[in-house]
């Protein structure tokens, strides 16, 4: 990928980008061996898709009207999360999700106990509108991560700034291949509610193209976990 204003993404190891960002905020991608080696069979996914199959579609409510999201979600390590007009309500922990959590927690070095995770599972032919997970009280260090499990189908991580500059690049995407962790850090400013990554860009994932649909490899749908902090 190339643009006008600023260098690449920094391949720093296989499957890792390293993208420096205006507003002390930056965009980094790992693969995850746990989340890599999952097929559709086997018996984390199914657990973790389980979850999902006792849901019904989202709806979102703007203006007193309610709308389909084209999309599931689920809760884990909050009792319940209130967004968009909707409430979503804790499930029953999953391996997968437990593996997850432990990754964040050494990683960041944050108690289990303070990180929460929030599900998505959608099809090929949907995806996620540019928003940001900007709810204040929960800025955690400083970062939001997000796990891809999709596999048989890559998709893209697009992040844009909220305020148009000659010295931000207009998007950045990031290729979100299946065991696929993306993080988005911020800086965390004292006094301030939200960091510097949620309160200056915005991050979606876009619908694919027909071309891209037709050579997915069999995947229907795409699971995301994104972990999120209590404090
Ligand atoms: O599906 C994804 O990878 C992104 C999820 C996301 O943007 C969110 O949960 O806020």
């Amino acid at each position: 990928m190339s643009h006008p204003y600023r260098k690449p993404p920094v391949v720093l190891e296989d499957g890792f980008i390293f993208y420096s960002l205006g507003h002390g905020a930056a965009l980094t991608s790992e693969r995850l061996p746990f989340a890599e080696r999952l097929r559709f069979d086997s018996h984390e996914y199914q657990e973790l898709n389980s979850i999902f199959s006792t849901k019904d579609e989202a709806v979102t409510t703007m203006f007193g009207k309610t709308y389909p999201t084209g999309r599931k979600e689920a809760l884990w390590g909050l009792q319940s999360y209130t967004f968009s007009g909707r409430t979503i309500t804790e499930s029953p922990m999953t391996e997968v999700v437990s593996q997850f959590i432990s990754f964040i927690s050494s990683r960041f070095k944050v108690k289990p106990g303070d990180i929460w995770v929030f599900g998505n599972k959608y099809d090929t032919k949907k995806g996620i509108g540019d928003h940001s997970d900007d709810e204040t009280n929960y800025v955690g260090p400083g970062m939001v991560a997000t796990l891809s499990i999709s596999p048989g189908l890559d998709r893209t991580f697009r992040i844009k700034p909220k305020q148009k500059s000659p010295k931000v690049p207009p998007r950045v995407d990031a290729p979100l291949t299946h065991g696929t962790c993306v993080f988005m850090m911020g800086k965390v400013t004292p006094g301030k509610e939200v960091d510097s990554f949620q309160e200056n860009y915005t991050h979606g994932i876009p619908v694919l193209g027909k071309r891209a649909l037709s050579s997915a490899t069999g995947s229907i749908e795409r699971i995301s976990l994104t972990a999120r902090f209590k404090v």
